[in-house]
């Protein structure tokens, strides 16, 4: 469909479905080119819908066989049927049952929407608007039914076969190779919640007891012989189990909970009911194939599908513009869960710097949308950094602002009273607004306008008066439809520190017994009294709010709280700030800017010395600068990524020069012992040394390449491999080739390990990076129609590698271009992920800005884009 035909879908035009569907019987026979599908639902006119109204089901190139009304079957003249609808103008006025029979061809399914294969495996992706592709439907959320479904499909092609719910019957058919499952769900839930698997495939397992004594039968699948990857994915499952019931009070619901690993998959994973399908990506882990990042980004996942059981499908959404009511929530949940389970400043520095490379990014871009969108043109396209993560810190700021306790009551209610609903973001926030007394409607803003907040802040000291004060204002620059912006209820956590770094016990009235100050007007003031020296402001503390701060403090007032906060993250966030202004500085007038460097190199120095070896986790992320992208983020106009690129090169040279003796002390105490464990602690050990070492690089080169290459010889796992070789890559040679070479040829049978040595060499930051991009699409791994193998080499270079994909002659640009019209014709949503790298396109200096442009219209003028990229590129050219 061409853009400019693609309806908008808006939130005000909501209402109810003029028809119910109470239970679901699908019959599905599995066949690679011609799986028949017979649904069979029973229905229902929608007291709450128009009476009288025709009854029109979605379809998505659906292949129509029959249709059967109350068991008769319809002539041509009794209904309108095409690939992508279904029409019965004069449908029943009371209960009765429809039957249809469609044909699907799984293997031509490139989409991976819908029912398609994965390795040869069978699987289904439903959601947003995915089951539409298998039957037609009433494919919206707020249809809630039971669903029973029988699977039959080849014994030897797949013996597997998996299902919603928990399995009632499973046999052989009499006269043939062929066998059968059947699934029944008790649960009522949208058809985006619908799965079916069938495949060849291993198993790891074992039985979960709930808290009140339910037993459930945990399961994962992968590909043979793949099972041992699987025990960390399962252990976390357990993790999250009973992390769900001791925190939130959530029990599971069913007899079995199944997670199916496959190698093709859009996104990260999918929430089924009791059938999660993941990105193998998210399941796999063994210490030679995988990253402490992965065993994280594991355990985050499994977590995440998990919790959706009761935020997401107990509890699903009204509308797909509520999307953020499942994911917003599901995130905040997850992050706590990573939090208890490992370090949680170390975990909430990790999310803030995820947020702001990502959201902050999209809320300052063409693509800048409100957490609850009030219209669409392709859902796919809202899948975002706003609505996950921003959705996520609005629900941790309501908790800050409320306290611990009313939110777990507010949860508590709002679990209970929408359970088996299809609810709102105004459901949520009522049980809250109850179990409080407070009007939310305020704070409620956070959900409607989009563009991150700015927030000045001044301080006043007045000695004689022992006061102090603080001056707040605050602003939001326009997004796309949204010129003009209200104060947003800003929750500030804070405290002050005295110079001497100890805790000052001044008092305002304005600020609660936790430290918060709710700031939620165009400009207000807060006075401390008793206060007996100029105290150092520690503002936003855990970063209570997704804001953009400027403060008035000196670079040297701001590293007294990277030695002395008691807030964890605004110690790593003081020595950010001062990062970032040098950074900024020098990369735009290159000055040199010599004593700050210094001051901003002893600070560290001496933060190494005394406090790196007490967390190092922590000691990494302070060592580590702001990104590339981080500070493209912070120039915001008139960007030179080569400028940039030098600018963070010199400081982390400085940096590395300044501390080497101290580097490579902890380098060497700091060398793994014993097996690989993947636990936070010993993570963060791996992490401050592989900061150490790219530090070390970078005061010299010679010295840093032999470091590299001896731990890439000598590493014991991934982390210590993969880190060694990245140093390596940033240091042109032979040595780095043959490195390159000889880790390609040992990994060349393991894709997910060839996805990382993709990104590496995309990453690089020399201009013949794009001429070695291209000739990785001919290696053997490499495949168009994976979106690992995809976003590895190419989303990897349009987002990591600002010097090359952002090439002065705009050739990076046209590539992208061009690699997007190819995706686009096998997997719109991959293509329309790909093409957001160019989101950040008004930024660049004028040369890069117009290459840029030149290349969205390229393909802005392509006839028959996918809506999905149609969406995209329209939205990034207004
Ligand atoms: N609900 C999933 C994300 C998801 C969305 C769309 C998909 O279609 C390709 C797949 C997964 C989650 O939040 O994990
Ligand atoms: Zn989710």
């Amino acid at each position: 469909m061409r853009t400019e035909t693609a309806p908008i879908v808006r939130l005000e035009d909501y209402r109810p479905s003029d028809f119910l569907i109470d239970t679901v019987e699908l019959d599905v026979k599995l066949h690679p080119t011609e799986t028949r599908v017979t649904a069979t639902l029973t229905m229902s006119p929608n007291p709450s819908g128009r009476s009288g109204a025709p009854l029109i089901l979605e379809g998505d190139e659906l292949n129509l066989k029959s249709v059967s009304l109350d068991g008769r079957v319809l002539s041509d003249e009794e209904f309108e049927a095409s690939p992508h609808s279904l029409t019965i103008a004069q449908a029943p006025q009371q209960a009765f049952t429809l039957t249809i029979e469609t044909e699907v061809n799984p293997t031509a399914n490139t989409k991976l929407m819908g029912l398609y294969r994965s390795s040869g495996n069978y699987c289904t992706q439903c959601e947003a608007e995915g089951f539409r592709r298998i039957t037609y439907f009433l494919d919206r959320p707020d249809v809630l039914s039971v669903y029973t479904t029988r699977i039959e499909a080849d014994r030897d092609e797949a013996p597997v076969l998996l299902g919603n719910g928990n399995l009632v019957e499973s046999g052989s058919l009499d006269d043939s190779s062929r066998h059968y499952a059947v699934w029944h769900d008790p649960h009522p839930k949208p058809s985006y919640l619908f799965a079916l698997v069938g495949g060849s495939l291993g198993r790891v397992a074992k039985t979960f007891t709930t808290m009140r004594g339910r037993e459930v039968e945990l399961a994962i699948y992968v590909e043979p012989g793949k099972e041992d990857r699987a025990d960390y994915a399962l252990d976390a499952l357990e993790r999250s189990m009973r992390w769900d019931e001791r925190v939130f009070g959530r029990e599971y619901d069913l007899d079995v909970f199944n997670i199916v690993a496959v190698s093709d998959f859009n996104m990260g994973a999918m929430e089924n009911k009791g059938l999660n399908i993941f990105n193998d990506k998210y399941v796999l882990a063994s210490p030679e194939t995988a990253t402490d990042m992965d065993y994280t980004h594991i355990e985050a996942i499994i977590a995440h599908e998990y919790f959706h059981n009761w935020s997401g499908n107990r509890v699903t959404c009204r509308d797909w513009f509520q999307l953020c009511l499942k994911e917003g929530l599901t995130v905040f949940r997850d992050q706590e869960f990573s939090s208890d389970e490992r370090s949680r400043p170390v975990h909430r520095i990790a999310e803030v710097k995820t947020l702001r490379a990502r959201q902050f990014l999209e809320d300052s871009s063409p693509l800048a949308h409100p957490v609850r969108p009030n219209q669409y043109r392709e859902i796919n396209n809202f899948y975002t950094a706003t609505v996950y993560e921003k959705g996520a810190e609005i629900v941790r700021m309501l908790k800050t602002i409320i306290g611990e306790e009313d939110f777990r009551r507010g949860m508590d209610l709002y679990f209970e009273r929408c359970d088996g609903t299809a609810a709102t973001v105004e459901d949520f926030l009522t049980a809250f607004a109850e179990v409080t007394g407070r009007d939310l409607s305020h704070f409620a803003r956070w959900y409607e306008q989009s563009g991150t907040p700015r927030v000045a802040v001044k301080s006043h000291y007045d000695e004689a008066a022992q006061t102090y004060r603080l001056d707040f204002k605050q602003s939001t620059s326009p997004t796309p439809g949204q010129a003009k912006k209200d104060p947003m209820a800003i929750p500030v956590t804070l405290g002050l520190v005295s110079h001497d770094g100890s805790p000052m016990s001044a008092t305002c009235d304005r600020v609660d017994e936790r430290g918060v100050f709710l700031f939620d007007k165009a400009a207000d003031s807060i006075t401390f009294t008793g206060v007996t020296s100029l105290p150092v402001p520690s503002l936003f503390r855990g970063f209570s709010a997704p804001v953009k701060v400027s403060l008035d403090l000196p670079n040297e007032e701001l590293l007294v709280l990277l030695r002395h906060d008691t807030d964890a993250f605004n110690r790593w966030q003081s020595a950010q700030t001062v990062a970032m202004r040098l950074l900024a500085s020098l990369s735009v007038d290159g000055s040199a800017k010599g004593e700050e460097i210094e001051a901003y190199a002893a600070a560290l120095c001496s933060f190494i010395d005394q406090d790196a070896e007490d967390d190092p986790a922590f000691a990494a992320l302070v060592m580590t600068l702001p990104s590339e992208a981080d500070i493209a983020q912070e120039i915001s106009q008139d960007v030179n990524p080569d400028a940039i690129h030098r600018a963070r090169t010199e400081l982390r040279q400085r940096l590395g020069t300044a501390c080497s003796r101290r580097l490579q002390r902890i380098y060497d105490a700091f060398t793994d012992s014993g097996p690989y464990s993947p636990d936070a602690v010993s993570a963060g050990r791996r992490s401050l040394r592989n900061a150490c070492l790219d530090l070390l690089a970078a005061a010299d080169s010679r010295a840093g390449e032999a470091l590299a290459s001896a731990q890439l010889e000598s590493a014991t796992n991934m982390t210590d491999r993969l880190a060694s070789l990245s140093v390596l890559t940033t240091l042109p040679g032979q040595a780095r080739e043959d490195a390159i070479a000889q880790f390609g040829e040992r990994y060349r049978n393991e894709p997910l390990v060839i996805d990382k040595w993709f990104t590496l060499q995309a990453a690089i930051p020399e201009d013949g990076t794009l001429e070695r991009v291209k000739r990785l699409m001919e290696h053997p791994a490499f495949s168009i129609s994976n979106p690992n193998r995809v976003r590895s080499l190419i989303g990897s270079f349009a987002m990591l590698n600002q010097v090359q994909f952002n090439r002065a002659d705009g050739a990076g640009y046209q590539f992208l271009a061009s690699i997007v019209l190819r995706a686009d014709e096998l997997n719109p949503q991959l293509a329309a992920r790909l093409l957001t790298a160019f989101s950040t396109w008004r930024m660049m200096e004028n040369t890069r800005r117009k290459h840029a442009e030149e290349a969205l219209r390229s393909i802005a003028q392509k006839p028959n884009l996918s809506r999905d990229v149609g969406d995209i590129v329209s939205r990034s050219l207004e």
